[in-house]
């Protein structure tokens, strides 16, 4: 989608250092880290959020949780969080669907 930075970076116009890529998805460092692992994990699809998704995204929805355990089997991580923001009443400021996946620190609940 024009416009859209993480098409951008999915599509590698916009250069970024990508640690996880396959058919459907791409991983890369999330810029502003909030916790020492701070990783962001992309559909290549473009999904404005997780409510845009719909019965047919079903697989690529089920892919993303995949990657998220196999990026942090690579890293290491055991304990990690797994969170998406869906609108910007719940903290979303990319239009494009993605998972953060946190770890390196305790976590707290709930998030703020
Ligand atoms: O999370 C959006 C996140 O995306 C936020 O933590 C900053 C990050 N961000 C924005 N642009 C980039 C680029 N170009 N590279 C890496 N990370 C980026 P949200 O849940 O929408 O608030």
């Amino acid at each position: 989608m024009a416009d859209c930075i993480f098409c951008g970076i999915a599509s590698g116009e916009i250069e970024t250092r990508i640690i996880f890529e396959n058919d459907d998805i791409v991983a890369f460092k999330d810029l502003n880290p909030q916790a020492p692992t701070h990783i962001l994990i992309i559909p290549k699809k473009h999904l404005t959020s997780l409510s845009d998704a719909k019965a047919q995204d079903l697989e690529l929805l089920g892919k993303l949780q995949l990657a998220a355990v196999e990026i942090a089997n690579k890293f290491g991580l055991k304990d990690f969080r797994l969170v998406t923001n869906n609108g910007k009443g719940a903290g979303q400021s990319v239009g494009h669907l993605h998972f953060h996946l946190l770890a390196g620190r305790r976590m707290l609940w709930p998030p703020g």
